[in-house]
């Protein structure tokens, strides 16, 4: 980042593994975000093992964080980054940290990753999706919903490419100028190997490239699913745009390049915990440095 950006990310802590902050607090700093970190939980490790133990925050401990940020005039963040929250008092709480954030800087720019659930199915509180459907989204200047959370945010379907489209300008409509669907799955919840996932960014904000706002991309589906991808992904994409405000394809291409390369090389060299019988392993965030300064673009060839 040019100008240094401050961003406040609001996630979960693991102290193993990375999930939450642990997969976004790293890879902003090594672009150049200065990031403050508020953890929402803190678990023993990601909720896919067979056990975890920990503390969830509430939202009066949210607020209570944020008053003592205020006390020593801390709140000076240019972004805010939140993903997966468990309660309606934490997101209710997150409504308010943004509304502190904008009274110093109307133009900070908040990043919501609705985490909702995935493949027809709701992995958090059900009570979220109202909240963050009538409050947070209209709130938020880039949005990172998966299909089904696409679907649950608008509450259509978001089956071909023409209810997708639909969804996307309704939620432009609704408050953020970008929004990118992180994974549109042709094969309807099959996780089929060989396959692939596709993309779709969209802006209402002009772009200097010359280049259409609204494009699709498809990246190779690679054989399981990796914990923390989807965080990893929000945090990227964050860093990108503010790099290359004008200019959607670039930031897109670079955060989807650099996602690949850590799962790819997590899927070949990373190692599952035999002990807790976890298959997946732990992205290698910390082995793929290179690939998260500087990614190689990969599929520019497949942008439509
Ligand atoms: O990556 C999403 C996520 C966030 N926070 C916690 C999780 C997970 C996914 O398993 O367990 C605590």
């Amino acid at each position: 980042a040019s100008e240094t950006s401050r961003v406040l990310s609001v996630q979960s802590h693991v102290v193993h593994g990375y999930v939450g902050n642990k997969s976004a607090v790293f890879p902003l700093q090594l672009l150049g975000f200065e990031v403050d970190s508020v953890n929402t939980v803190h678990f023993s490790n990601h909720t896919g093992y067979p056990s975890f133990k920990g503390t969830v925050m509430t939202g009066e401990e949210l607020r209570s964080t944020m008053e003592g940020l205020e006390a020593n005039g801390l709140v000076d963040h240019t972004h805010l980054l939140t993903g997966y929250i468990g309660s309606e008092s934490v997101l209710a709480a997150v409504v308010e940290v943004l509304g502190a954030i904008r009274q110093k800087n109307p133009r900070a720019v908040y990043v919501c990753d609705p985490v909702l659930g995935d493949h027809g199915r709701i992995y958090t509180k059900p009570e979220l999706v109202e909240v963050y459907r009538q409050v947070v989204v209209p709130l938020a200047n880039v949005l990172t919903p998966n299909q089904f959370e696409l679907e649950l945010l608008t509450g259509r379907e978001a089956k071909t490419d023409e209810d997708i489209l639909r969804c996307v300008e309704d939620l432009h409509r609704r408050g953020p100028e970008t929004v990118v669907v992180t994974s549109i799955d042709d094969a309807q919840g099959e996780h089929s190997e060989g396959s692939e996932i596709r993309i779709l960014a969209s802006t209402t904000r002009p772009q200097d490239d010359g280049l259409p706002s609204r494009f699709t991309l498809s990246v190779p589906k690679l054989g399981s699913h990796f914990t923390g991808s989807g965080d990893l992904t929000a945090a990227l994409l964050l860093a990108w745009t503010t790099e290359t405000p004008a200019r959607l394809r670039e930031a897109v291409l670079r955060t989807v390049s650099s996602v690949y390369e850590v799962l790819r090389d997590t899927a070949e060299n990373g190692e599952g915990n035999e002990r807790a019988f976890m298959k997946t392993p732990e992205l290698r965030l910390v082995q793929n440095q290179d690939a998260i300064r500087s990614p190689r673009l990969r599929f520019s060839d497949s942008v439509r």
